[in-house]
């Protein structure tokens, strides 16, 4: 990724970690865990749907330590293989670097460029398939953000979200949980990592991964579009894990 244009970029990061580095315990009871930690304008949600437990957030870190301690576990064992992950980017604008970094906390802004990050609706949202036996009962089923661009799936067709069981449609299970985020570096006083002017980015993070037996259910998917509101290009651009 070399230049960003008003452009999408999706990209595909993946967490893999295989079940042979740890001899693990079998010792806790997955239904016991907390779903849904809610802080806003940082809104902390929990991946937890397969052999990884991650606290993740809407900020741009993708595993974070300010929940439990310690950002990832493994198999519910009390064995935690990630501290704290997240992702840099880095660019020019007008032949000027600019930064967007994040590690314990984020240079990034939550919600949309230019939006009101206190509104409820830049939440963390934080949908599982199984939630289709009863989604009246998830309010983030409900007000999955459609708008804002998560995947959904217009089963009616009619271009509007209206969640089952009232409606048609649902959130798109590009797995068996889908956690949904949107970001933005446009805010200078934000900026406590880098200290620089924004890149300006807005950021669309998906957080998606399989409850499976084979290697699938040792593995965490994160995405991230990254679109360039402004009229200003950003050349050589980087972004890394
Ligand atoms: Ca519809």
């Amino acid at each position: 990724m070399k230049y960003l244009k008003n452009t999408l970029i999706p990209l595909l990061a993946g967490v893999v970690l295989f079940s042979s580095i740890i001899e693990a315990r079998e010792s806790k009871n997955k239904a016991g865990r907390y779903f849904g930690v809610s802080s806003l304008p940082t809104d902390y949600e929990q991946f937890d749907v397969n052999q990884w437990t991650i606290d993740t957030s809407n900020d741009g870190r993708i595993a974070v330590n300010n929940v439990r301690g310690i950002g990832g576990e493994w198999r519910n064992t009390g064995v935690f293989l990630i501290y704290a992950q997240a992702w840099w980017f880095a660019g020019k604008v007008n032949g000027e670097l600019r930064v967007a970094g994040n590690e314990f906390s984020a240079d990034m802004e939550v919600g949309p460029y230019g939006g009101n990050p206190n509104d409820p609706s830049v939440r963390t949202y934080n949908v599982k398939k199984s939630m289709l036996a009863d989604p009246l009962a998830f309010a983030d089923f409900q007000e999955w953000p459609a708008d804002q661009g998560a995947p959904w799936v217009d089963v009616d067709g009619d271009g509007v979200y209206t969640p089952l069981p009232g409606g048609t449609d649902h959130p798109e299970f590009i797995g068996d949980q889908v956690i949904w985020s949107i970001q933005n570096d446009g805010v200078a006083s934000k900026k406590a990592i880098s200290s620089g002017l924004p890149t300006n980015i807005e950021v669309r993070t998906t957080m998606f991964g399989f409850d499976r037996p084979d290697a699938f259910g040792d593995i965490v998917f994160v995405k991230h579009d990254l679109r360039n509101p402004t009229s200003d290009d950003v050349t050589d651009a980087y972004l890394g894990v």
